[in-house]
């Protein structure tokens, strides 16, 4: 019996996730690992069949009837991404392999010409590596300087040391709205109002919040927010870039090729206009008009409903985990998503999670792809839990039972 929440009915809600019903080393799964990638309604992995044995066909070129019809779910799906953010217009919303490929092609398209030497770019503590190396890049390829914006030990950014960091040499910000480590979400709208008050351009990092909160990319200001699908319930292999039209209209191309363009001469070329300008290429097309389903599967729950129940697991696992013998925890911001990063004292991570694996409950262990974290509280890595709305107070029960095992086993 699955405990049941006011607004969403999770028991019913968990027989839309087929893989959610199975054994995983003869002990029922208890799927923990939601920040990493999340599970698939069977609505999703239909529209996947629905769409290969109905309309597969390519994109934007053909006359023929699958063509126009596959084409025209494509652009529902961005038309959906779009009302999802609050874009004001759908050619705002331009479609990635998900938010590293989101992050490089803003990076490497103001490397052609838009950041200079001494230009200073900024990030935060908490990135993943996605939202570090792209910026490495620019920085090397530029000249540019990257600074850091700093972290308290609770896992909270340094708002003061932020406004100190920002001047009229900072011409980009980008850091992320949660953190996949540590679950803090950020005070992103005070952060890009600070950023635009020093003239400087921001891209947020969504890949942890648009699975879980609702997201308004025109109340936040945004000039570029990114997310990728295989985290919100959709197929991976895409994701979706959003950016401020007279933004986009001013970068240069990412990459170049077919459907980019306007005209071609072995001379020159001219390029398509929004969003086809960063387009290049065949796209994941079927995995682009599934996202549109996933979208429609969690507006159907509700992003409120779906927030508010995954902060009652956050807290009813903290209280929890609280109390365990040798609770170590990472990151214990004020905000917080249904992230919790925590170590059993003196053993390593990675050996609990084989054991918790053992038993059917799958956690992530290591660095998170964000080692300036670990390196920050000097630690090898964490066991992170991460919680989407399908999981349960008596899976939490559950990991918590694995740990005593785990903790009797190792220590
Ligand atoms: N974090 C995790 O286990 P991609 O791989 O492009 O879909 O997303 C990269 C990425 C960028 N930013 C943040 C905040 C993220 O959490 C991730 C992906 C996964 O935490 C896999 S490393």
């Amino acid at each position: 019996m699955v405990s049941d929440n006011a607004l969403l009915h999770i028991e019913k809600i968990r027989e839309d996730f087929p893989i959610l019903h199975q054994k995983i080393n003869g002990q029922p799964l208890v799927y923990l690992d939601n920040a990493a990638s999340t599970q698939k309604p069977r609505l999703v992995l239909d529209a996947i069949t629905d769409y290969y044995q109905t309309i597969n066909s390519n994109i934007h070129r053909g006359v023929h009837l699958l063509s126009q019809k596959a084409t025209d779910a494509y652009e529902l799906s961005r038309e959906k991404v779009r009302a999802h953010l609050n874009a004001e217009k759908a050619h705002e919303i331009i479609f990635t392999r998900g938010v590293t490929e989101s992050i490089n092609l803003v990076a490497s398209s103001l490397g052609k010409g838009l950041i200079k030497k001494g230009d200073e770019i900024l990030i935060s503590a908490l990135e993943h590596h996605s939202n570090i190396v792209p910026w490495q890049f620019l920085c090397a390829q530029s000249g540019a300087i990257l600074k850091v914006i700093p972290m308290n030990e609770k896992g909270e950014l340094l708002l003061e040391a932020y406004r100190s960091l920002l001047s009229d040499k900072t011409k980009f910000v980008a850091i992320n709205h949660v953190s996949n480590a540590l679950g803090t979400v950020n005070p992103v709208k005070e952060m890009i109002a600070q950023a635009h008050d020093v003239g400087a351009w921001v891209l947020i990092d969504g890949a942890q919040s648009v699975p879980h909160m609702p997201v308004d990319v025109q109340a936040l200001d945004a000039d570029f927010y990114t997310f990728s699908a295989h985290k919100i319930y959709g197929p991976t292999g895409i994701g979706a870039l959003y950016g401020k039209e007279h933004l986009l209209e001013l970068l240069p191309p990412y990459q170049g090729g077919g459907e980019m363009i306007s005209t071609v001469t072995f001379e020159e070329s001219t390029y398509a206009g929004l969003p086809h300008k960063f387009e290049a290429g065949t796209p994941n097309i079927e995995a682009g008009v599934v996202l549109g389903t996933a979208i429609d599967y969690v507006h159907a729950l509700g992003l409120e409903n779906i927030a508010a129940y995954e902060q009652e697991l956050l807290r009813y696992a903290h209280q929890k985990m609280s109390a365990f013998e040798g609770m170590e925890f990472y990151g214990t911001a004020q905000h917080k998503a249904s992230v919790i990063s925590f170590n059993l004292k003196g053993i390593h991570p990675y050996d609990v999670g084989v054991i918790l694996d053992k038993l059917g409950i799958a956690v992530r262990t290591g660095h998170h792809c964000a080692q300036p974290i670990m390196d920050f509280y000097n630690i090898p890595g964490t066991i992170r839990a991460s919680f989407a709305f399908y999981n349960t107070k008596e899976e939490v029960e559950i990991l918590l039972k694995g740990l005593a095992k785990a903790r009797a086993m190792l220590s």
